[in-house]
């Protein structure tokens, strides 16, 4: 079972929690600080954006996003969908199609998982930079349904529907589609994908896909389909605007100065790290902190550069408590000396992908908006 961990309960400490691919763990909070003694510096390379709900780095306190602070993100406008009488089917190339009403889905055994959700496009400008959150899910995993309707042989891909529509225009022409995405048959039978019911121990909300959604911790929102409402097997790949002509990355790798181009669909979290709240305390000090997440490949480190000095290693805070999670590093400054400073973080993952600074080529030779996970200096001034 996993709890609710608000601030306060982690300066009390042990609370204990577990994911789906976590042994249960208890922990304390590192050093308790009198909040009243402390000053958080504010963060103006994050454009505020009042009219959309987003993550303010500069506050970041909360291991899980409170809902208030949850970003959502809809391109057909919001999906009105009845779940009284709304079903949602399984069809296609399966042995036994599947029309489940909310109740069955409910009815079937569940699991509660905590994963972060980004956007692709977040960080790709300074008006879109919190479109992250991290909050606990409750779902039936989809593989035990498609199991249970059995993929024929041939099937290939997993097509997932939204209730939402609108026309597209290819070639010059109209074209009405639903919102869609789609999982190679291999990627969906994975067991951390759940049809979620629930975010942060309530019912999915309107904005965030209810009745039913889907949670693909590991990757980016794109694939986390809302008002999902069908899901169908196919002996092709899908090609819909959302996987093949928008959320694309066009990126060129350099080889010997010949560079060579490649478009690839939206799909896993790049590595990523950013640094959130600072603090300065009353004995002068900055107390610094980053947030950081993968596609699931643990990180090996996060690690500050102040002013362009050393990458130093950052200390994980031990809220990092599930594998498709962020995780929370810290860095005390002692006696920063006045005036302005820079401060960079940069998440390196066991596999030895490390985030990329704007001007490395991963970056420069990314053409196209999404995956945008290159560091961010920001500046503070003391
Ligand atoms: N049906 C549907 N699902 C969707 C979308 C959408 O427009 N329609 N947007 C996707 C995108 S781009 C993102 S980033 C996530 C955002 O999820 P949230 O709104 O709950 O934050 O939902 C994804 N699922
Ligand atoms: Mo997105």
């Amino acid at each position: 079972m996993i709890q609710p961990i608000t601030r306060r309960a982690m300066i009390r400490g042990s609370v204990a929690t577990a994911a789906m691919f976590c042994a249960p763990l208890s922990f304390t909070a590192l050093a308790v600080e009198d909040p009243a003694s402390e000053t958080v510096l504010p963060f103006p390379e994050q454009i505020p954006t009042p009219s959309r709900t987003m993550i303010q780095w500069a506050g970041l306190s909360e291991w899980m996003t409170p809902l208030k602070d949850f970003f959502a993100v809809s391109h057909y406008g919001m999906a009105n969908v009845d779940a009284e009488k709304r079903r949602l089917q399984l069809s296609g190339l399966v042995h036994e199609p599947l029309r489940l009403s909310l109740a069955d889905i409910k009815a079937r055994k569940s699991v509660e998982t905590v994963a972060t959700l980004e956007c692709s496009g977040n960080g790709a400008s300074t008006s879109f930079m919190g479109a992250v959150g991290n909050t606990r899910w409750r779902g039936v995993p989809l593989r035990s349904l498609l199991r249970e309707a059995g993929i024929k042989t041939g099937g290939i891909e997993v097509v997932f529907y939204g209730a939402d529509e609108k026309t597209e225009k290819i070639k010059d022409h109209d074209y009405p589609q639903h919102f869609a995405r789609s999982l190679a048959v291999e990627d969906a039978m994975d067991e951390r994908i759940l049809l979620a019911y629930e975010m942060d121990g309530k019912p999915l909300a309107p904005e965030h896909g209810a009745p039913l959604r889907l949670i693909v911790p590991g990757w980016y929102g794109i694939a986390w389909v809302k008002w999902l409402t069908r899901i169908e097997v196919l002996d092709r790949r899908f090609m819909g605007r959302f996987m093949a002509r928008d959320y694309v990355t066009i990126r060129g790798e350099d080889d010997h100065g010949e560079i060579n181009w490649r478009e690839t669909s939206v799909t896993k979290l790049n590595v990523k790290s950013i640094v959130a709240r600072v603090v300065r305390r009353a004995n002068g000090n900055l107390g610094i902190m980053a947030a950081a997440w993968t596609d699931g490949t643990p990180l090996k480190t996060v690690e500050l550069k102040i002013d362009g000095g050393n990458w130093t290693p950052m200390a994980l805070d031990r809220r990092q408590l599930a594998k498709y999670a962020w995780s929370f590093w810290n860095y005390e400054w002692r006696n920063p000396p006045p005036g302005e400073h820079t401060l960079v973080s940069r998440g390196i993952d066991v596999h030895g992908n490390a985030q990329p600074a704007f001007e490395d080529p991963a970056i420069q030779l990314k053409k196209t908006y999404y995956e945008a996970n290159q560091q961010v200096p920001r500046t503070i001034k003391i």
